[in-house]
């Protein structure tokens, strides 16, 4: 398998965790975001994804964009450890919490975005204000929710003592939260699975830094 990916990219860093839950070996193609106009836009791998988005995973002859879709593909190619929680309802909850990250928070947040906010009509909007803003409503939402669903602080991640799909969107989203100075310390759940899922060998190896592209 190789994974197009960018160290900083919150999408790719959500598969780069899943892929080490699983256990599955990869290798990384590295598409910088920023160097040379962006690497994305580049006709090569714009043939590997015309949306020119990180992560792309190829496999098999397919190249699979889309980290919610590459997550449920590799589930279906080695479907243990799962990245879902075995209880339907916290199966439903873990779906829905990834979604309300990955459709209602990141995409208001993406390069793409941020770059015609700067440089196109909208030039007047303070980016970080409008970063923090989506990001703080967004956890609000997903505390309320998971402090409601982890009754008597049960389990150490989203849901339960396993890693799931959640916490494969979850910790990235933090850490991008953490670079707009986002004040994590309003969302005590979110930010008490956040820091024990930094210490676990998963996450810890897929975080940016970990990453070959990860400037010196
Ligand atoms: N919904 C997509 C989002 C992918 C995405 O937005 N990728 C970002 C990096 S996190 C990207 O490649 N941005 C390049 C750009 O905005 O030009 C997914 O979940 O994979």
């Amino acid at each position: 398998m190789i994974l197009y990916s960018y160290f900083r990219s919150s999408a790719a860093y959500r598969v780069r965790i899943a892929l080490n839950i699983k256990d599955i070996n990869y290798s990384i193609k590295p598409i910088h975001l920023l160097r040379s106009g962006g690497e994305q836009h580049h006709p090569e791998f714009h043939k590997i994804n015309p949306q020119n988005l990180v992560p792309v995973l190829t496999h098999n002859n397919q190249n699979i964009s889309q980290s919610l879709a590459i997550m449920e593909y590799l589930e279906t190619y080695q479907p243990t450890p799962s990245l879902f929680p075995e209880n339907t309802n916290n199966k439903t909850a873990s779906q829905e919490f990834s979604l309300m990250i990955c459709c209602d928070i990141h995409p208001l947040n993406n390069l793409r975005v941020l770059n015609y906010l700067k440089h196109g009509k909208a030039s007047e909007i303070d980016v970080t204000q409008w970063v923090q803003h989506w990001i703080n409503e967004g956890f609000s939402a997903l505390e309320t929710k998971i402090s409601s669903t982890k009754s008597n602080d049960e389990g150490r991640y989203c849901f339960g003592d396993t890693a799931t799909i959640a916490d494969c969107c979850l910790i990235p989203q933090i850490y991008n939260a953490l670079r707009y100075d986002v004040d994590m310390s309003k969302y005590p759940t979110l930010n008490k699975v956040y820091q024990h899922c930094l210490a676990q060998p998963d996450f810890h190896q897929a975080a940016p830094e970990q990453q070959t592209d990860y400037p010196d």
